[in-house]
């Protein structure tokens, strides 16, 4: 026996000491990967993403022992520059979106590498190089070895194909610990992936990007890859899906009347209720809230497709994507839209955009959408103003005028889109503000001196980015109340209802808030954590302060003012807005926020609000609304089954154009037949 140990004690070190650089490329890959986790999902001590990221490595180092131990080196070393710019890659998404990239979303980043100073200001964080440190370790331990003739004496023992055996049985044992430990729900989020942060937590970043890339190819390869199941499913969730829509008081109020709709880039609904020393940061959707119909607990449903995604989701009813970017990835497909719908009741439809024409493929997609005409920067605008990507929202506005004018002599009554664009990050235009308005605070105090209440001034908000935000919301605000002006001026408020929703938030980090929160003006600081007054910003508060506005506004009153409170996504818009133009899609996801009482807004990363909590999918809990109410366990697995199917069913008909395959097939589903 004690020879046994003796022999196997020996042959380890002999292992061992001949197999240093493997050693070192897959400990340092699996810290890397660990690395990673604690800089984002914080679980870095977890067993099971070791063992996943463990896995990966294992695999991957075993067949570098094809390879005579003299050019190892080269093979270890390309692998591991390819896992640093993995975890640096990944790192910088987290930064900026809290979750992690996609394979298929690299169409979409050459879209977003085109916003320019937006994603540099945004994404670079020292904390996302730190993964380079692998290469100097593999660098340094390999000199190290050529000095002491290491490859050397290694290719006299090495026997290749036996050591590519033993890791990869080693690496098959470290998969039975792993699948053992599995849980249906890990597996289960595997197979979908929408929760990426969930799969890197349970799987770690390697084993998750290699699923990415299966899950990426597998539509584009084919398909035909899961057709009928998905058709299958398409089919008997329509089938089972009452259309709740009922006449309401609001049923075909804007029939045949002209609709401008502004697409408020960046805005988010805290705005309209911010005033600094008295002045609103924006006076004019302020006034519209108070005079039309406001939706005061209004979520916009986007995914990294941002503003693109909203876009999807106002006009289909539909969720974005799973991977990848409806506007990029699968534009083609064929969507019930709201222009589509309008254009059947005799409407002309048309979108105007102040950014290159081809800015998220809009030249196709507008099209594809069914508006009449896209007017677009180059092609249709004077570019005498410009303001960060593209022309002036100002100039924009006064620009399109004559245009709509045009448009209502030629064609009488019409659909259009402005998409606005100044407000968009960094919120600033090369480096300066893009308005003056004042964040600064006045306050008073004591003179010490005479021990007179005096007036200062303290800077406050002026500086900072959450400051510049308001800065350049307060411009945007601006240009959308000339805009109304302007229409009024000329006769295009008549019969005509403006809607103006949020595209999506600012997407400012947490900490943005903190100064905004708990700002003392006498000391020009933040409050101490343990000041009475201090106020924490945490998960929930941030993500339910997401919230943008959506109003609906008449200048002669056919809309009256109501402020509706009961939570309301982005894709409840179609069905709520065509009850009152009379228009439906059958695959409306959403509702008519006037036909139900139990609405339920379900974000694309599975997380999902009611009126009484907000989910997160991620976290698997959720928090009260109100504090004191309680919900039950069945209540949280009936909202998370609506959200799975909404976005499981939404997905299928992107991927799979199941919209044309049932029209193909004449297929009536019942919410489509008319009450
Ligand atoms: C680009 C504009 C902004 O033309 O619509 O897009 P976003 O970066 O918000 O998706
Ligand atoms: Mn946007």
């Amino acid at each position: 026996m004690k020879k046994i140990v003796e022999k196997v004690k020996t042959k380890s070190i002999a292992y061992a000491q001949t197999n240093i650089l493997f050693f070192t490329f897959t400990l340092t890959s699996v810290f890397n990967g660990m690395l990673l986790r604690f800089l984002t999902v914080k679980n870095y001590f977890e067993i099971k993403p070791i063992l996943g990221d463990l896995i990966i490595v294992l695999v991957i180092g075993a067949f570098g022992y094809l390879i005579k131990p003299k050019h190892q080196f080269k093979y270890f070393l390309g692998w591991s520059i390819f896992f640093s710019l993995l975890c640096i890659v990944n790192s910088m998404y987290y930064t900026n979106y809290l979750s992690f990239a996609s394979v298929s979303l690299l169409a979409t980043s050459l879209q977003v590498v085109d916003v320019g100073d937006a994603v540099i200001q945004n994404v670079m964080e020292i904390k996302d190089f730190s993964y380079i440190w692998q290469l100097f370790a593999l660098i340094f331990v390999h000199i190290s070895l050529r000095k002491k003739d290491y490859y050397e004496k290694v290719s006299k023992v090495e026997v290749g194909k036996i050591r590519i055996l033993n890791t990869l049985i080693g690496a098959l044992i470290a998969t039975g610990f792993f699948v053992s430990m599995l849980t249906s729900l890990d597996i289960s989020r595997l197979g979908k992936q929408w929760n990426r942060e969930y799969v890197v937590m349970k799987f770690g970043i390697y084993m998750y990007q290699a699923n990415d890339l299966i899950t990426s190819l597998k539509p584009q390869i084919s398909p035909l890859f899961g057709y009928d199941e998905n058709y299958k499913t398409f089919r008997q969730y329509y089938e089972n899906r009452e259309d709740k829509t009922i006449n309401n008081a609001y049923t075909n109020i804007l029939k045949d009347k002209n609709i401008i709709v502004i697409h408020a880039e960046s805005i988010q609904d805290f705005l309209l209720h911010t005033q600094f020393n008295g002045q609103d940061v924006t006076p004019n959707l302020k006034r519209l809230s108070e005079e039309g119909l406001y939706f005061s607990n209004f979520y916009a449903q986007e995914s990294v497709g941002t503003s693109s995604d909203t876009e999807f989701t106002f006009n289909t009813s539909l969720m974005p994507a799973n991977s990848g970017t409806v506007f990029i990835s699968y534009w083609d497909r064929e969507y019930i839209t709201i222009p589509k719908l309008l254009k059947e009741k005799g409407y002309y439809t048309f979108s105007m955009h102040g950014n290159n024409c081809t800015f998220w493929n809009r030249n196709n997609v507008h099209k594809e959408f069914g508006y009449d005409n896209f007017y677009c920067y180059t092609k249709d605008f004077k570019i005498d103003e410009t303001i960060g990507l593209g022309l002036s929202d100002q100039s924009f506005f006064r620009q399109s005028i004559p245009k709509i004018q045009k448009v209502k002599e030629k064609n009488g009554k019409f659909y259009g889109v402005m998409i606005q664009l100044s407000n968009h990050t960094p919120f600033n235009n090369k480096g300066e503000d893009i308005s003056d308005f004042d964040v600064s605070m006045n306050y008073k105090k004591i003179d010490e001196t005479t021990n007179e209440e005096i007036e200062v001034n303290a800077p406050y908000m002026e500086g900072t980015k959450l400051g510049s935000y308001f800065k350049s919301a307060h411009y945007s605000d601006e240009a959308i109340g000339s805009f109304i002006d302007q229409l009024d001026q000329n006769g295009l408020l008549e019969n005509t209802a403006i809607v103006i929703y949020g595209d999506h938030d600012a997407k400012l980090k947490k900490g943005e808030y903190t100064r905004f929160y708990n700002y003392n003006p006498e000391t020009d600081s933040i409050l101490e954590k343990d000041d009475p007054n201090y106020r924490e910003i945490d998960y929930y508060d941030y993500e339910l302060n997401r919230k943008v506005p959506f109003i609906i506004w008449t200048k002669d009153g056919t809309i009256k003012h109501e402020q509706v409170d009961k939570v309301m996504g982005m894709y409840d818009v179609l069905p709520t807005l065509g009850n009152m133009l009379g228009i439906k899609s059958p695959y409306q996801l959403g509702h008519d926020i006037f036909s139900i009482d139990d609405n339920v807004v379900v974000f694309p990363d599975g997380n999902w609000l009611t009126d009484k909590m907000y989910y997160s999918h991620q976290k698997d809990e959720g928090k009260m609304l109100n504090e004191g109410d309680t919900v039950s366990k069945e209540y949280i697995d009936k909202y998370n089954q609506i959200s799975e199917e909404s976005i499981s069913v939404s997905n299928s008909i992107i991927v799979y154009d199941l919209i044309r395959k049932a029209k193909e097939k004449s297929l009536i589903v019942p919410s489509m037949m008319q009450k």
